[in-house]
């Protein structure tokens, strides 16, 4: 045998191995963790099985992995996020573990289709779209980067609101991801932490260490996750909190006879835990809300000290080993509750505090948006947390008196940068507040980067220049490429040799051969091999017949006025009324696929989510277009669904309103996996731009600035409609009720606010969009250019990797060496 044989061989009788004793495993935990007989076991518990014999696997890595950075003593990073869109893990672990190979043979021998348990994984829907996935990609990277870290969120009973569409529109159903339980996690009931609310505070100095006395006390109970790395590397912690009352009932007041009253300091406590908020338009349930925020920072906080403590035996070597970043305002309270920890009860000096908490302390942007930037009322912040709330004023007045005191204070308006708006009714600004604690603050793109210096941090930034930083969003390519496109890998790895799967930059290796036809068509098979089963699972979804040989036209994200599917929806009837009316031209034959989720009260949203289904309803049943055109909404949009429709997307539609979108992190998805992008100059895209060439994107629209003037000069939106070809005819159609026979007034509202006043410049954008839409039907036709664009964008897309996002993180932020085999 020569060595590729002997290699082979040993693969063999390893994965033979392997095999056999992931089967006994399988077999052991149903029996004696489940208690259930395999004659017997229901789907559900063979995944269950499966999933505690990888967890297994896990455990030792996991356990290596804590210990290591416990003896190196090397500098951790801890991830604040309330939110962690997970999805499901199953498919991940194993592929990250090399096991799946194994696993699939192992329940095959015992009757049991990988495949089809894999599916009934709930996902893990902790988050509300590109924020809380960027987190989930951002934790398996640094387990695979070999990056020490430490995740820390909200155990949410109810994930993000489950959607149904009935008569076209939005429902919205709880989420029930643990009704199952959740086999990957481990409660850890000795770290528990006291999280205090509301009472007084005894102080001589609020910048002195006061005693503050809540009124209410909640544990928050930590639940651990592993994730485990590429190739095993390593295995990072996601821990998660889950609030409980301190007492499970008052027993005095049960026994007085008020037995619901007994138990409300109960439902209390837990309410804190119970359910993700949505991103809505309108501020609900605040008090809530600010309560989350609390509670998990406060109990992240204090776990982070202790562990720091009881490993190095002081405080002020902190910054040394602990980076914490702040992935948007929602956990800024750790500005404030740092402080506290550090003043209050470790008996520090102000400056020194300050020092160490400005020397952990980091914050990423996610949204220039005034409306999503979180602010909240000094009343509210008085009641729940008035130590806090003096400390907040403590850290304002100083940085006040600073920037007064400094060579720029007399050109600056002090009320632009304080941490109170005093216009508003007096608001504490949590963007403020993170900056300001801050040793760095990013932004997700270069051009939102840049904004956030224009525009809203301007005058932060010109007091503290050097501050504001970027590091543009990445995508683990573990799981939106290896493992979404299996088909797709395969002939990367092929073409640019097996390590591209380690390094995804290697992915140009395949720039030389993106014109060769052998490898376009093998790329095109492995494409319609997707297409092919998204059609299936539309079919069985909606009951709609796509054919996997039309271009599948996605925009996939949630449903928001700023990213234009209104845009989306109206160029699709222009289309159609081409269509209808030269019936015999040649269209390129097109389904378009929209999905996403509106916010429950987001009242615009959810009446785009309505026309695009009223729309199809007249579309998917018109004879006339019956080959060329098909609108899909696909409901319940989720990690799962992305990643089904991802690898088969010839068309990635990345349309927001330029300046708006902070980055976006679907269009890397894409574009990684090959479909060709039609976008504006915003977010990413730029730099998506910039990485694959001109030539092979479609980039049109107006450009930050010229939007910016735009809404400053008065439009004549009525100039508009005359001139753009099909512009009115097809505001007059949704207008009328053409696609609303039976409620004819139903989109009358909507057009006539776009005619009013059109913020998002849909209708400045209708042509150059149109235009560019008619362009790739063009392109669609010369199958040869087609695929030469489609496979240069995934030649040199693996620049968004979150590897090199989380390698700029550790240089430029948290001052972490990586190891060099973890370097690109
Ligand atoms: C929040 C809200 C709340 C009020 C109503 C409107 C609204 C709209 C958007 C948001 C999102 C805020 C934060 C967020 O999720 N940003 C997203 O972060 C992604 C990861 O960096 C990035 O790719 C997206 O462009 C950005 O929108």
């Amino acid at each position: 045998m020569n060595d590729v044989q002997t290699q082979a061989a040993a693969a063999r009788d390893g994965l033979a191995e392997t095999t056999e004793f992931l089967k006994n495993e399988i077999i052991r935990k149903l029996t004696y963790s489940l208690g259930k007989n395999p004659a017997v076991a229901q789907s559900h518990d063979w995944l269950t099985a499966g999933i505690l014999a990888a967890r297994d696997h896990i455990v030792d890595i996991w356990h290596r992995t804590t210990r290591e950075s416990y003896e190196t003593g090397r500098k951790r990073v801890y991830y604040l996020s309330l939110e962690f869109l997970i999805g499901r893990s199953l498919a991940d672990a194993l592929n990250n573990l090399s096991l799946g190979e194994a696993m699939r043979r192992a329940l095959g021998e015992l009757g049991v289709d990988l495949d089809a348990i894999e599916v009934i994984e709930p996902d893990a829907a902790l988050g509300n779209g590109g924020l809380g996935r960027l987190a989930a990609c951002y934790m398996e990277s640094m387990a695979s980067t070999g990056v020490p870290a430490l995740g820390y969120g909200i155990r949410y009973d109810h994930g993000l609101f489950a959607q149904r569409i009935v008569n076209g529109q939005q429902q919205e159903y709880p989420e029930d991801w643990l009704s199952f339980r959740n086999p990957w996690e481990f409660e850890r009931r000795e770290s528990a932490y006291q999280i205090g609310f509301g009472g007084a505070v005894q102080s001589a100095h609020n910048d002195a260490g006061s005693v503050w006395t809540p009124s209410e006390i909640v544990y928050a109970v930590a639940y651990d996750t592993p994730i485990i790395g590429w190739r095993g590397r390593d295995a990072t912690t996601l821990r998660l909190w889950r609030s409980r009352a301190v007492h499970p009932m008052e027993l005095d007041v049960f026994n007085r006879g008020d037995h619901l009253g007994a138990l409300a300091a109960r439902n209390r406590a837990s309410a804190i835990s119970n359910v993700l908020y949505p991103n809505d338009s309108t501020p609900a349930g605040q008090e809530l809300r600010l309560r989350q925020e609390y509670f998990f920072t406060s109990a992240s906080l204090q776990d982070l000290v202790r562990r720091h403590v009881r490993q190095f035996g002081a405080i002020d070597t902190l910054p040394d080993k602990v980076a914490i970043q702040l992935n948007d305002t929602h956990p800024a309270l750790a500005v404030a509750e740092m402080m506290r920890l550090l003043v209050d009860e470790h008996k520090l000096e102000w400056e020194k505090a300050w020092e160490i908490t400005q020397g952990c302390i980091s914050y990423t942007n996610h949204t220039l948006l005034p409306e999503a930037l979180e602010t909240w009322p000094v009343a509210l912040m008085e009641r729940i947390l008035p130590r806090h709330m003096q400390i907040i004023f403590v850290i304002n007045a100083r940085f006040l008196d600073g920037v007064r005191k400094s060579p720029e204070g007399a050109s600056t308006d002090l009320s632009r940068i304080s941490i109170i708006d005093e216009q508003h009714g007096r608001r504490v600004r949590m963007a403020h507040l993170a900056f300001i604690g801050s040793h760095k603050v990013n932004g997700v793109s270069a051009l939102h980067s840049a904004l956030m210096k224009q525009t809203v941090f301007a005058p932060l930034n010109a007091v503290c220049p050097g501050r504001i930083t970027n590091v543009t969003n990445g995508i683990t390519p573990r799981r939106w490429l290896l493992n979404a496109n299996a088909g797709l890998t395969q002939l990367l790895s092929d073409v640019c040799g097996a390590d591209v799967v380690d390094d995804v930059s290697k992915l140009d290796r395949l720039m030389p051969h993106i014109a060769d036809a052998d490898i376009q068509s093998r790329a095109q098979a492995a494409r319609l091999a997707n297409k092919a089963k998204l059609a299936r699972f539309v079919k069985q979804e909606l009951g709609i017949l796509i054919d996997p040989q039309a271009m599948f036209d996605v925009q996939i994200k949630r449903i928001h006025e700023y990213k234009r599917q209104l845009l989306n929806i109206l160029e699709t009837i222009a289309l159609y009324d081409s269509i209808r009316a030269e019936p015999y031209r040649d269209w390129a034959p097109r389904v378009k696929i929209f999905s996403g989720k509106a916010a429950s009260s987001y009242v615009a949203a959810k009446q785009i989510i309505n026309l695009i289904n009223d729309v199809a309803t007249i579309v998917n049943n018109d004879r006339a277009t019956r080959d060329r055109l098909k609108v899909v909404f696909l409901p319940n949009y989720n990690v799962s669904v992305a990643e089904m429709i991802v690898p088969a997307a010839d068309l990635s539609e990345q349309i927001s309103t330029a300046g708006m979108e902070a980055s976006g992190t679907g269009n890397m998805k894409l574009a990684l996996n090959g479909a060709l992008t039609i976008g504006t100059l915003d977010g990413a895209n730029i730099e998506i731009q910039e990485h694959v060439g001109a030539d092979n994107i479609f980039i049109f629209g107006m450009t930050a600035s010229e939007v910016e003037h735009a809404r400053q000069a008065p439009r004549d939106i009525n100039d508009l409609q005359e001139k753009v070809a099909h512009l009115a005819g097809v505001l007059d159609a949704v207008a009328g009720g053409a696609f609303s026979p039976s409620d004819r007034d139903r989109y009358a509202g909507l057009v006539q606010s776009l005619r009013q006043n059109d913020w998002f410049m849909v209708l400045n954008d209708f042509d150059a969009y149109r235009t560019t839409q008619r362009r790739i039907d063009t392109l669609w036709s010369d199958r040869k250019e087609w695929w030469r664009m489609s496979l240069a964008n995934t030649a040199n897309c693996g620049w968004f990797s979150a590897d090199r996002a989380i390698a700029t993180y550790a240089k430029d932020i948290w001052g972490i060496p990586l190891n060099a085999d973890a370097q690109q």
